[in-house]
């Protein structure tokens, strides 16, 4: 196969991932526990062709910058050693959401790039195996690979092969809806691996942060498997908080937060004083994603929608796993 088009997408953490164990095969410090969302999808073809000197990679059907060609270049070196091939790769990859919002777009950036690039260097690698290429180009692309409720095992192995997402629970095992309500569309200051190692090297919390991991990881797999709302929710909205305390503890301290984004946390609480089971959960960034039963959508979407500086609101369910579109010989 020389061509082929895959497409995954995006998650996010309810039990939050923050911290590697060696960042060469970036290895996790601690596992997670994911929701990959309907909504938001990266589609991407590969080709890989003889003809080409080089890698070359289109986004939203631009070039993309230097930078980010010599990180997809580097994850098709990973491809192409396992294939035994040395071809160049055509990269066109397209989000169906704007990169520029701030949602993670690496991990369903990788989880479609692994699956389009592999098949097209003719491999035909299990779940398990493009898992484990996705973690390679990002952490949270991992989960991306399976669909519904997702774990990632931080493993024990150096060589990462244990590093590697499993799905807990499939899409249509829990109806819950995710309403993110974007607050910027500035890029961020400072990446999650740029982070990552600054709350590890400066943060007094990061050793408590990771010795406590299995406690809130385990809480959570018990949870969302007797779809106990009011608990996940909960510990959702803990693991957030504790993954930013330990943020805002290095130094310096990381802020990812802007004032909308406290003002979207105040709301949720004060709809839970109002009987509406809503929680929060935020990433790396200002955005709020929310998370509520079915029943209280609308609710959710018109209290969040009144708040000034909230600019717009992506409303989702939980996803499918990344899957081909095509491939051509
Ligand atoms: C997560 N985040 O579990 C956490 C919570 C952001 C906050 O995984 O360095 O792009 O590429 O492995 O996966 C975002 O970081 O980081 C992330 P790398 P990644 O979703």
């Amino acid at each position: 196969m020389a061509q082929a088009t895959a497409r995954a997408h995006s998650n996010i953490a309810l039990i939050k991932y923050w911290g590697k164990r060696d960042s060469s095969l970036n290895l996790p410090a601690v596992g997670s526990i994911s929701v990959t969302l309907d909504a938001l999808h990266t589609t991407t073809s590969v080709h890989f062709s003889s003809e080409w000197p080089t890698d070359r990679v289109e986004l939203n059907q631009a070039p993309a910058d230097e930078k980010t060609t010599q990180r997809v270049s580097r994850f098709l070196d990973i491809i192409r050693q396992n294939a035994h091939i040395d071809e160049r790769a055509l990269v066109s990859s397209a989000n169906n959401f704007p990169t520029a919002a701030g949602l993670a777009s690496s991990a369903s950036a990788f989880a479609a790039l692994s699956l389009a690039a592999s098949t097209a260097a003719g491999l035909s690698a299990s779940p398990a195996q493009l898992s484990e290429w996705a973690r390679r180009g990002s952490g949270s692309a991992a989960r991306s690979i399976f669909g519904g409720f997702v774990e990632m095992h931080k493993g024990q192995r150096a060589d990462g092969r244990d590093a590697i997402a499993e799905p807990l629970a499939a899409a249509d095992f829990w109806d819950v809806r995710i309403v993110i309500a974007i607050t910027s569309e500035q890029a961020k200051q400072t990446g999650s691996t740029g982070g990552m190692e600054q709350s590890k090297n400066s943060s007094v919390y990061y050793p408590a942060w990771v010795d406590t991991a299995e406690e809130d990881l385990s809480a959570m797999r018990n949870a969302l498997l007797q779809k106990d709302f009011t608990r996940v929710g909960e510990l959702s909205e803990y693991s957030c908080l504790k993954m930013h305390a330990l943020a805002l503890s290095g130094q310096p301290g990381l802020l990812y937060w802007n004032g909308v984004t406290m003002d979207v946390m105040h709301a949720v609480r004060n709809l839970r004083r109002q009987g509406i089971e809503a929680y929060f959960t935020i990433d790396a960034g200002p955005q709020v994603k929310v998370l509520c039963l079915p029943e209280h959508q609308n609710t959710v979407e018109e209290a969040l929608q009144q708040i000034p500086g909230v600019l717009r609101l992506i409303t989702t369910r939980p996803g499918t796993g990344a899957h081909l579109l095509g491939e051509k010989a």
